[in-house]
């Protein structure tokens, strides 16, 4: 029998005939075969989405090959292996991302062309996995690209939702949210896996029971639901290696509960059943304001638990009986405090399933997990109650106060009886209503070995502000890790002309995988030829993004005018009510000048884009606000191609793609002290954007590695924000920004009722801000900026100098630095097929 099996294993090797081959032929017949057998349509007659799907398919059929070698090598290597919990991916599309990471483009678009396809039109018809808000959750998506290319033993957990991040249109100014149903003709990246589910357990009790002479606690849940797995394939570039994306639906558990099948009403009984599923449904569109929604606790709860059984399952299986072994071998990386309950869902499971002892199973604890902050705005920062707590998660909110308990049993022991201190520094909040809460990003700090910030000054600042209790105790758990981006989406693959005039210049192609090497671009900053390259590149990049802005927004843009952009979540704290001010200053000006005077205007072309948090009223008035003064400005002959102001609708991963490569001008002037880092700036400088901003989050880097001279810096500093907003209500207001405030107000953009909160805000003794504040010096820079636009020889040469120093803002380089001072983990990386395993 044994050597039946031998024979029947050789066998299947040689079916398997090696790997699927690359030529055009090849891929070609695995289209047509995809069509056919796949979709079920004639291979002589298909549609371009259809050709997409069958695209996609053979695609996919790539990655697995690549997925199971990669998980093979993983397993027979037992590296220790690191876990992103995030409860947002931000993928956007995947079909030119996985032809350009394994390095096969031009094989399908050749392949395609002969069948009568264009390849990038086809690409287009992807729906963008819109699974998270904004920076955070694209954040996660550049962290798995790097991880894949540094071939590191990495997976990245989160959530499947059905319903993505919102689409946005706007109807008569106004912000409109349209669900975004994006599963509907299927995912051909994701591979279902049914037989990988857990239980996962909500309300009921716990009771203490006898177990071998030992008390064990057992939770006796009163709702179950199923999670399974979603496997997404994330191929690295220039590596055979491809990690996992694992992401967790919901299905109703398995078990029926029989008793509700017999009261009779089987129908009701049914439809009960599947309420489970709403709960990986939806994805909330809040960025950065908590809300204390049931239905949120629970996801978090249902996706971490879900990882932490299938990772010490994972682990168990590999090294059974040996818990000595798991911190050596696992740790989880928690993506903000959204997946902290996974530090109780561990202890239970360690406790409660594995019967390991508090001290054992805490130690472990406290060895795998570390924190990302990645906010230090209060809204943002989560206070489950614990009543709340109590009733869905019994069990964790036990363990909670006895690592509460033994926590501050650690301070007093520090400090003495330093009462003050002690309430302070509680994981539970006692509200003065008698209420309490979890201050859940305390539990995480306690729990962890690491808590690091996005950029150098937003990790000082939390050991200064939100964190200074807990820094003061363990100074050594404080870390700084710049956000970065992946310089392959954000650079090579979303601006082939910039990557192609790179190449050429560097001689090379390195640089997609050594950003650092970009420096070297320094040398032709000033040479006219290469000058003239650079430009030709940028106005090639603008006229595409003119033809997505008037295909958005039905307004024809000049694109010989400087293309001025700010595109990021609306919000107060950003300030994109201190750049509508600017471009009505703008306007005003332009009015009052003669004839003879316009003549010497830089043209500018503005564009204001972002999604409003459904609730958030006052982004909504923004929006309205925005879409006011353009309609006003473009519709105005007097003003003509000098001055045009839109808002686009949507704004995504994917228009991102294109319109961050045309920019040349793009705006990060949140309050300083309030962007914790920022990763757009990153885009925008990498591919030649020029910054006016504020010192603030990842600009302070960018102005370092670039030079404070090819950047336009305005406005307060973080260390002045506390005593401006102390004196803001004696502040003389510039007589410029009275003017703009009076505009609004008279109706001269109509809506005057409309706009009356959102000048209030910013106008007596209000502008917590610093809008008013900071706008005299903010029109000043705009006026600089104007002066450099006009000698375009300067202006090309600092666009080249951006470039040039965004070596340090790669993913790449972060994710090195979390993997060597965090995660203390190693690549592995695959053998390419043919190679010698060593
Ligand atoms: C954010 C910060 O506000 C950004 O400054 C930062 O660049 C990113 C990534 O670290 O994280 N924090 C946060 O809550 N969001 C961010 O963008 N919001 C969302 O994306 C929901």
């Amino acid at each position: 029998a044994a050597a039946q099996g031998q024979m029947s294993k050789a066998r299947l090797h040689t079916l398997m005939d090696t790997y699927i081959k690359n030529d055009v032929l090849s891929i070609q017949e695995d289209i047509v075969n995809h069509v056919e057998y796949t979709m079920a349509r004639s291979r002589v007659r298909f549609d371009n989405f259809e050709a997409y799907q069958a695209t996609s398919f053979s695609l996919r059929d790539r990655l697995i090959e690549r997925w199971n070698d990669t998980q093979t090598w993983f397993k027979e290597k037992d590296p220790k292996r690191v876990y992103y919990l995030s409860m947002e991916f931000l993928m956007g599309r995947s079909l030119l991302n996985t032809l350009y990471n394994l390095d096969i483009k031009d094989a399908y678009t050749e392949a395609l062309s002969e069948l009568g396809y264009d390849l990038e039109t086809l690409a287009e018809l992807e729906r963008d996995a819109a699974l998270g808000n904004g920076g955070l959750g694209r954040l996660a998506a550049c962290f798995l690209d790097s991880m894949a290319t540094l071939n590191l033993p990495a997976w990245g957990y989160g959530i499947r939702y059905q319903y993505g991040m919102f689409r946005q249109t706007i109807q008569n100014g106004f912000q409109h949210e349209q669900p975004d149903y994006w599963l509907t003709f299927g995912n051909p990246w994701e591979i279902e896996r049914h037989i990988v589910q857990y239980p996962i357990k909500f309300y009921g009790h716990v009771s203490v029971v006898q177990d071998d002479g030992k008390q064990i606690f057992r939770w006796n849940a009163g709702e179950t639901v199923t999670a399974v797995a979603y496997d997404n394939p994330i191929p690295g570039f220039g590596t055979r290696n491809c990690i996992n994306l694992r992401l967790w639906a919901a299905k109703p558990a398995k078990e029926f509960d029989l008793e509700a099948f017999n009261t009779g009403d089987y129908v009701a009984a049914i439809l009960s059943k599947q309420r489970a599923e709403t709960l990986s449904s939806v994805l909330y569109p809040d960025d950065r304001t908590y809300e204390g929604k049931e239905l949120r606790l629970k996801q978090q709860h249902f996706f971490v638990s879900a990882t932490v059984q299938d990772c010490v399952r994972r682990y168990v299986e590999a090294h059974p009986g040996n818990w000595d072994d798991f911190p050596t071998k696992t740790a989880f990386q928690l993506n903000d405090t959204h997946p902290t309950i996974a530090v109780a869902e561990l202890m239970r499971v360690l406790m409660d399933d594995h019967k390991l002892g508090w001290t054992k199973s805490w130690e472990i604890c406290t060895k795998v997990f570390a924190f990302t902050n990645h906010t230090v705005l209060p809204e943002a920062l989560e206070r489950w109650p614990v009543s709340l707590i109590e009733k869905l998660l019994p069990r964790h909110m036990q363990i909670i106060y006895d690592v509460n308990w033994r926590f501050l049993q650690t301070v007093r022991n520090k400090y003495g009886d330093d009462w003050e201190r002690i309430s302070r520094m509680s994981i539970i909040e006692e509200g003065a209503n008698g209420e309490k809460f979890v201050r859940m990003a305390y539990l995480a700090v306690v729990a962890s070995h690491s808590v690091n910030g996005v950029a150098a000054i937003h990790s000082d600042i939390i050991k200064d502000t939100i964190f200074k209790d807990f820094h003061d105790l363990w100074p050594h758990k404080f870390q700084n890790k710049t956000n970065g981006v992946t310089q392959r989406r954000w650079l090579a693959f979303c601006n082939p002309p910039l990557r192609q005039l790179i190449t050429k210049t560097l001689g090379s192609e390195d640089w997609i995988l050594h950003l650092d090497n970009l420096r070297q671009l320094r040398q032709h900053a000033d040479d006219p030829a290469f000058q003239a390259e650079w430009r030709a590149v940028k106005h090639a990049a603008k006229e595409k993004a003119a033809a997505l802005i008037q295909r958005l927004t039905g307004v024809k843009i000049n694109t010989d005018a400087l293309l001025d952009i700010q595109v990021k979540r609306i919000h107060e704290y950003k300030r994109q009510l201190l750049n509508v001010m600017g471009i009505i200053y703008r306007y005003d000006q332009i009015k009052k000048m003669s004839p003879q005077q316009r003549k010497n205007v830089v043209p500018r072309v503005c564009v204001i884009g972002g999604k409003a948090a459904p609730g958030y009223e006052m982004a909504k008035r923004i929006i309205k606000l925005v879409c006011a003064v353009g309609d006003k400005i473009n519709n105005d002959p007097d003003v003509g191609d000098l001055l045009k102001l839109v808002f686009v609708p949507d704004y995504n991963v994917s228009s991102a793609e294109v319109l961050i490569p045309a920019t040349e001008l793009s705006q990060h002037i949140s309050t300083a002290g309030t962007e914790a880092s920022g990763t757009s700036n990153m885009k925008f400088t990498m591919n030649g954007s020029l910054i006016i901003g504020t010192l603030d989050g990842a600009n302070v880097e960018i102005a370092e590695e670039i030079g404070d001279e090819n950047i336009f810096i305005f406005g307060a500093k973080a260390h002045e924000v506390a005593r401006l907003r102390a004196e803001r209500r004696n502040l003389r207001t510039d007589e410029r920004f009275n003017h703009v405030v009076g505009l609004i107000r008279s109706g001269y953009f109509g809506w005057e009722d409309y706009f009356g909160p959102v000048v209030d805000a910013i106008t007596s003794g209000g502008d917590y801000y610093l809008v008013a504040n900071d706008f005299p010096a903010y029109i000043d820079m705009q006026n600089k900026v104007d002066a450099t636009y006009r000698d375009q020889a300067r202006w090309t040469r600092m666009s080249i100098m951006a470039t040039a120093g965004t070596g340090k803002f790669s993913t790449d380089r972060t994710i090195a630095e979390y993997a060597k001072d965090i995660w203390h983990a190693e690549p592995c990386p695959v053998p390419q097929p043919g190679a010698k395993a060593k």
